[in-house]
């Protein structure tokens, strides 16, 4: 396809002052490509952990002003352009002080994007954003060009900006977050996988969430090309008519321009004429969902301009990412899924649509504002369910009456225990456990690596394979 980049305008001015909240990967980053910039940069973090006093010594060492333990609220008004880190809530302190005195915030994803030559495929919904995202690296790799997965997978775009030789493609996740405080971020290809309700601890509603992820299509041009999912009618009615060209993808039958599931098992592309991919039982990733997910990346390639060989074999020798219903290995009978990343109900009702055996699942850790009823549905083939953490007593109740439920109230050890006496060879052990893992872990991954540690040192009568 033919490049829409357009030169951008600096997001401020040589010598202003730049404010950056938050010390994270992404604060990090944005304080280095602001002072590179030329920004007078004042970067802060409330925290006095490990990681933010990390960075902020790192930035120190560089000539950056950075402290941790506060934000130096005097400071931060005083400056030009405030760059906020997507973790920082809008309802905070300093954000409330910052939006009161009308000074003016960017996410640290817009700083990246003034900067930013290469081309950008942006991946956002509730579900498969990362999975999707690494398959479209992945996937345009194949093909012969340069692509690097960044965004809210892990990787700060502000990072790439700073770089002298950037890829020809970025594939960029969005969260809703990031997307909150954009200004002119427009890519050249826009995927919206999904929607379904999520982070209602930090929105009041599920429609400011929706209005949050409208941001991706407000700056769009005639330019734009959109992929949506012909099969969820709220994620197929958000744009409301932005400018561009649209494509869908289906699993549940052909599409006029776009990729679908044939009822023959093929996955094909119709861009001009039909092509065939591959068979999705290729696929290496497991569940129906990441069907929808590889139709969705391989249709944003087929757009890029990548051949179906190309496609196929991007596709087919993709693996599950850490975390994402991430196989951890089968022993006594038993498969052991570490599906961490899964941190609302929606999430963990796909992931219970991947099995076909009985399943012992994990559930717990901090509620995020969804009852745990809405998974009822999903649990036919639920042998138990393990609850555990903050949002354990919370499980109970809403489960009660539907499904057999216990209750750890020691360390993810313990749950891994009790997991490996309830269930039967021939099931799978699933941690999905449809909350945030701020209760006992710093993120998913940590969470995911801890249960991984206690599923390997399980006593076992035959080999961990
Ligand atoms: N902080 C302050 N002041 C406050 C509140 C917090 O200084 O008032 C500090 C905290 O002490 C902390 C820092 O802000 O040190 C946290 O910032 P952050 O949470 O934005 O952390 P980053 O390391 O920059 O990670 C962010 C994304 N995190 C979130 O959106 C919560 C990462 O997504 C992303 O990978 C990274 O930027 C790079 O773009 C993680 C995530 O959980 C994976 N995302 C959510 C999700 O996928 O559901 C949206």
């Amino acid at each position: 396809m033919r490049s829409s980049r357009r030169s951008r305008a600096p997001a401020f001015e040589a010598g202003s002052k730049v404010a950056v909240l938050g010390l994270g990967v992404s604060g990090e980053a944005a304080a280095r490509l602001a002072a590179a910039r030329g920004g007078e940069v004042y970067a802060s973090d409330v925290s006095v952990g490990p990681g933010p006093t990390a960075a902020a010594a790192r930035l120190r060492s560089e000539g950056i002003d950075a402290e941790c333990g506060g934000h130096d609220v005097d400071r931060v008004l005083d400056c030009d352009l405030v760059v906020v880190s997507p973790g920082i809530d809008p309802t905070s302190d300093i954000r409330r002080r910052v939006s009161d005195a009308g000074v003016r915030t960017i996410a640290e994803v817009e700083l990246g994007w003034r900067d930013l030559r290469s081309r950008v495929v942006a991946i956002t919904g509730t579900n498969g954003k990362t999975t999707t995202t690494g398959l479209v690296a992945h996937v345009l790799e194949t093909g012969g060009l340069t692509a690097v997965a960044a965004g809210n997978i892990g990787l700060p775009l502000s990072e790439i900006a700073l770089q002298e030789s950037q890829p020809d493609w970025v594939a960029l996740e969005l969260s809703s977050f990031q997307l909150a405080d954009q200004e002119t971020v427009h890519p050249d290809i826009g995927v919206l996988l999904n929607l379904s309700p999520d982070h209602l601890d930090r929105y009041r509603d599920v429609q400011s969430y929706y209005a949050d992820k409208h941001r991706l299509f407000e700056d769009a041009t005639p330019d734009s090309r959109w992929v949506l999912n012909a099969d969820d009618p709220t994620s197929l009615a958000l744009p409301a008519g932005a400018d561009g060209t649209y494509y869908h993808f289906s699993v549940s039958g052909p599409v006029d321009r776009g990729a679908y599931l044939g009822s023959d098992g093929v996955m094909r592309c119709r861009l001009v004429d039909e092509v065939e991919w591959m068979p999705a039982t290729d696929l290496r990733l497991l569940g129906p969902h990441n069907v929808a997910n590889s139709l969705a990346a391989g249709l944003a390639c087929a757009i890029v301009g990548v051949g179906p060989e190309s496609i196929a074999r991007g596709l087919s020798t993709f693996d599950a990412l850490p975390h994402r219903l991430q196989p951890v290995g089968e022993h006594d009978g038993i498969l052991w899924v570490n599906d961490s990343k899964a941190t609302n109900i929606s999430a963990t009702a796909v992931a219970l649509r991947s099995f076909e055996r009985p399943v012992v699942l994990i559930l717990g850790g901090r509620h995020k504002g969804e009852p745990y009823s809405n998974l009822v549905p999903h649990m036919a083939r639920i042998r138990a369910v393990v609850a555990y953490g903050e949002a354990a007593p919370r499980i109970v109740s809403d489960l009660a009456g539907s499904v057999d439920t216990l209750v750890v109230e020691s360390g993810i050890d313990a749950v891994v225990r009790v997991a490996r006496e309830l269930a039967h060879p021939g099931d799978v052990v699933l941690l999905s456990p449809a909350c945030s893992s701020y209760d006992m872990f710093p993120n998913y991954r940590e969470r995911g690596r801890a249960f991984e540690a206690a599923v390997r040192a399980l006593p076992t009568e035959g080999a961990f394979r």
